[in-house]
C-alpha cells in the first residue's frame, strides 16, 4: 500500500493528500514532526537524503520525495493530468510556478507567522516574503480571470498545487481579499469531489 511520510499542516504534504483522496486510492500516513528533527534522523534519511516532507513511498524499499514529482506520479493516467501534450507541458509550467514563484514565498511566510517557535524574532524576514507573493498571487488572479482552472479548463494537479498554500495565505498575513478570482477559484476547489480539508 501507499504510504505518506507528511506532516499534516504542511502544504507541500497536504497536496499529497488531496490527490490521494480524490483519486480514492488506499494510503497509509505516517506524520513526520520536523520539529522535533524527525527530518534529520538516519531512516528518514535514507528514504530522502534532503530531509524534507513529503516523501511517499510506493513500495518497500522505493521512496519519492517532492511534493510535485509525487503529483506527477499519482495523477498520470487519471482526470488529474491531461494527456494532451500541451496541456502536460502546461501543467509542468504551474507546478514550476509554484515551486518557484509562490511557496518560497507564501508558505515561509506562513511558516515563519505561524509555526516559528519565535514569530516575532522573524518578522522582517516574513515582511520580505510579502512582495513575492503578491506577485504571484497577481499572475494566478491574471490566469483565473480567463479560466476556471489552471490547465485546460478542468480541474488539475496544477491546481492542486497551488490551492495548497494559496487556501491558508491568510496564515502568512497575505490579503485575498480584492483578489475575486482567486477566491472564487478557491471555492471551486473545495465543492470538487472527494476534496479533503487540510487537518487544522
Ligand atoms: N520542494 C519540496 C519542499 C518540501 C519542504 O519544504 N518540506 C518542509 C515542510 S513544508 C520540510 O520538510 N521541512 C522540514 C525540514 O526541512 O526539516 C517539496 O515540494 O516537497
Amino acid at each position: 500500500m501507499l504510504r505518506v511520510y507528511g506532516t499534516s499542516a504542511s502544504g507541500n504534504c497536504h497536496k499529497v493528500r488531496m490527490a490521494l483522496e480524490a483519486l480514492a486510492l488506499p494510503y497509509a500516513w505516517t506524520e513526520i514532526d520536523p520539529g522535533r528533527g524527525e527530518t534529520r534522523t538516519p531512516g528518514f534519511l535514507a528514504m530522502n537524503p534532503n530531509g524534507k516532507v513529503p516523501v511517499l513511498e510506493i513500495e518497500p524499499g522505493t521512496y519519492l520525495p517532492e511534493s510535485n514529482a509525487i503529483l506527477w506520479y499519482l495523477a498520470e493516467g487519471t482526470p488529474l493530468l491531461p494527456s494532451d501534450a500541451l496541456q502536460r507541458a502546461q501543467v509542468l509550467q504551474w507546478l514550476f510556478f509554484e515551486q518557484y514563484s509562490h511557496e518560497p514565498y507564501i508558505a515561509v511566510a506562513r511558516f515563519l507567522r505561524r509555526f516559528h517557535p519565535d514569530p516575532e524574532s522573524q518578522r522582517a524576514l516574513a515582511e520580505s516574503k510579502m512582495s513575492g507573493g503578491y506577485r504571484a498571487l497577481e499572475v494566478m488572479e491574471g490566469r483565473l480571470a480567463q479560466e476556471r482552472f489552471f490547465v485546460g479548463g478542468r480541474y488539475s494537479i496544477a491546481d492542486i498545487a497551488l490551492y495548497a498554500y494559496t487556501h491558508v495565505a491568510e496564515d502568512g498575513g497575505f490579503d485575498l481579499g480584492r483578489l475575486s478570482a482567486v477566491r472564487a477559484w478557491l471555492d471551486r476547489v473545495r465543492t470538487q469531489p472527494r476534496y479533503a480539508a487540510m487537518p487544522r
